[in-house]
């Protein structure tokens, strides 16, 4: 039972797969989105002291978390609306401060359409180094696991999160449990395959009460209702001087 009840990562197939290091050692998942880009969860930044852009290091290109190409961080921008007490807008950018190489399987995951849905029942990957179980270790090597996406009025119903679910937010994974992301997956991607192929970033491991429990999925960001706010800062031109504002207007499912 591993990301939990996942299996080993193929190599190659989920080449947009980052490691985020803070001081030297492995916190959070993370997806290159564009060479500088990388999108992860805001709450990976939270802690105290978590906010110095020298201590993190974004790992790729690897299987073995331990391993993989390095690059520095440049700037962490966390969701302005995200709030510690509801994981609402659980989102962050962290922009490199070089150009991060792509090619042999490494490569940028592409965003949803602007509201893209996902509907209920959907298969989706998530991948990371996160805990094999509740309470357990992280694992060496990068796990995968095949979830399905849940009603969003199933997960806010009172038995799963209730009000706790935000539009912001999107289940998956399996009401018996068993399968799910858990502690150290968080920031990393959920994709899912559209017809044409293409992965498509559905979600970003957000939180969860435990993991693979009966009835708690775990619960992602949902990427295609925060677009408007990723759109400023990776459209620019020149990244490193992306000053940034705060609106993100319609955001309701
Ligand atoms: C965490 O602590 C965490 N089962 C991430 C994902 C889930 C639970 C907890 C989802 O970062």
């Amino acid at each position: 039972m591993r990301i939990v009840g996942g299996s080993l990562a193929v190599e190659d197939q989920w080449g947009w797969q980052a490691s985020l290091h803070w001081r030297g050692q492995h916190v959070c998942g993370g997806a290159i989105i564009t060479p500088r880009w990388i999108i992860t969860a805001a709450h990976c930044f939270v802690e105290f002291d978590m906010m110095l852009e020298s201590d993190w290091q974004v790992v790729i290109d690897t299987i073995v978390v331990t391993h993989g190409k390095r690059y520095n961080t440049l700037r962490i921008y966390p969701h302005p609306k995200y709030t510690q007490d509801t994981n609402d807008y659980d989102l962050s950018l962290l922009l490199t401060d070089s150009d991060m190489r792509m090619g042999d399987g490494v490569r940028p995951v592409c965003l949803p359409a602007y509201k893209q849905t996902f509907p209920a029942g959907s298969s989706c990957w998530v991948t990371g180094w996160g805990y094999t179980r509740e309470g357990g270790t992280v694992s060496p090597q990068l796990r995968q696991a095949l979830l399905q996406v849940i009603d969003q009025v199933v997960c806010a119903g009172p038995a799963v999160y209730g009000s706790y679910l935000t539009p912001r937010m999107l289940c998956a994974g399996s009401m018996e449990g068993g399968v799910d992301a858990c502690q150290g997956d968080s920031g990393g991607p959920l994709v899912c395959q559209t017809a044409d192929g293409d992965w498509r970033l559905a979600g970003v491991v957000s939180w969860g009460e435990g993991c693979g429990r009966p009835n708690k999925p775990g619960v992602y960001t949902r990427v295609s209702h925060l677009l408007q706010w990723l759109n400023q800062y990776i459209q620019d031109e020149d990244p490193g001087r992306t000053s940034g504002t705060t609106t993100e207007q319609n955001d309701t499912f």
